[in-house]
């Protein structure tokens, strides 16, 4: 389908673009009032999940209030893992929580790659936010802007999957059985290997235009444990989807690896997300002219104050060419105490930064 802005998919070529794309790391979200007030029409979220009318409104919102040049879908990493039947619950006000997690041989050997069936809501939601962006102008269906679909990482689920919940004591059970029972992560990181690759081609064939791969928590790992446990399979889920998905480009993003770009680098992916960790000059440095660059604005920026963020911009830039291979964004996700008036100031500051 014709794409009315496709600046996000010219920045994945060699093509020097007039300013790079920008989209934010979770861009729909509870920093945005009329996202909260979408959200309480859910008991739990999952259940939000599930309504793709819900997925492709929330979708929407950030477009509504900025120009940006990409849209993700709305979902969540925790989508395979719940179809694995762990329990998944997210509690008020908490974080996610699995009633079963996987602690011994006889868990991880129940262990099973989900029905595809049992996450068709989520193709379902990729198709309707397709089509909710999606306007007729002069009798040609063109497509506003590139959808992004998403997974996490096999590395990064097996962590919400060993530990049952999120992150706070950097996943030490996943950390113990790597080191006592190395062949029961494996295992489970080859379930999830499969399961990704299966979830992202449905999601592409579904009508997503860019895959990107969540892998938030391999900066927990050693640089000689991250390229095992954690770059290995994303090195399979991409080697396989350019097999099945030749021209859908793939973004890459282990938050807190940058040590590791070299080895990214090497991955196959079209893009690698870089958090704030780094600057972006270094980043260039690590891997090349090749591949394109993702980041990196630190989320904390998005709750000072305009002076600060355009100081910020401005100086992330140097001994770096925003015009190659670049997409703008924030080193991790947009927290719930940004200030949304701030993103005008932030858009309006690349633009500017970009034609200086
Ligand atoms: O009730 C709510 O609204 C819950 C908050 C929430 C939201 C808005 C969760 C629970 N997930 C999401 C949406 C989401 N999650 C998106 C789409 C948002 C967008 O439009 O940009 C995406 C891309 C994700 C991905 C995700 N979920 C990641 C990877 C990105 C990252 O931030 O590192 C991770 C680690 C999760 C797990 C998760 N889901 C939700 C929470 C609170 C968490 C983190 C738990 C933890 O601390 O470990």
């Amino acid at each position: 389908m014709k794409l009315a802005n496709d600046l996000f998919l010219r920045a994945f070529t060699d093509e020097r673009l007039p300013r790079p794309p920008l989209w934010l790391l979770r861009q729909a979200g509870r920093y945005l009032p009329e996202y909260r007030a979408s959200r309480a029409r859910f008991p739990s979220f999952m259940d939000a999940c599930r309504s793709k009318e819900f997925c492709a409104e929330v979708m929407l919102q950030p477009l509504a209030r900025y120009p940006l040049d990409a849209a993700i879908l709305f979902s969540d990493i925790l989508t395979i893992p719940d179809a694995m039947n762990l329990g998944l619950s997210f509690g008020v006000g908490e974080g996610p929580k699995f009633a079963s997690p996987l602690r011994d041989e006889r868990a991880v050997s129940a262990l099973r790659k989900p029905a595809l069936e049992s996450l068709q809501y989520v193709f379902d939601a990729v198709a309707h936010c397709k089509q909710a962006l999606t306007d007729h102008v002069n009798g040609e269906v063109v497509q506003r802007i590139p959808l992004i679909g998403f997974s996490g990482s096999p590395f990064t689920l097996a962590c919400y999957m060993i530990e049952g919940a999120g992150s706070a004591n950097e996943f030490a059970h996943v950390r113990r059985m790597m080191f006592q029972r190395p062949d029961l992560l494996e295992r489970v990181l080859e379930v999830n290997t499969q399961s990704v690759i299966e979830y992202l081609e449905a999601q592409a064939h579904a009508g997503a235009n860019v895959l990107m791969i969540f892998d938030s928590w391999g900066g927990v790992l050693s640089p000689s444990q991250y390229r095992k446990y954690s770059l290995a399979s994303i090195t399979k889920i991409v080697a396989e989807l350019k097999r099945r998905l030749p021209g859908i480009p793939i973004i890459s993003f282990s938050k807190g690896a940058n040590v590791s770009l070299a080895a990214q680098a090497q991955l196959g992916a079209d893009a690698l997300g870089i958090d704030w960790q780094t600057d972006l000059a270094e980043a260039r440095a690590s891997v090349g002219a090749k591949i394109t660059l993702q980041g990196n604005f630190d989320p904390a920026l998005m709750a000072t104050d305009e002076a600060t963020l355009r100081r910020a911009v401005h100086d992330a830039w140097s001994g770096f060419d925003p015009h190659h291979r670049y997409i703008a964004n924030l080193g991790h996700g947009i927290t719930p105490d940004a200030n949304p008036e701030l993103v005008h100031v932030l858009l309006d500051e690349i633009h500017r930064s970009a034609n200086a």
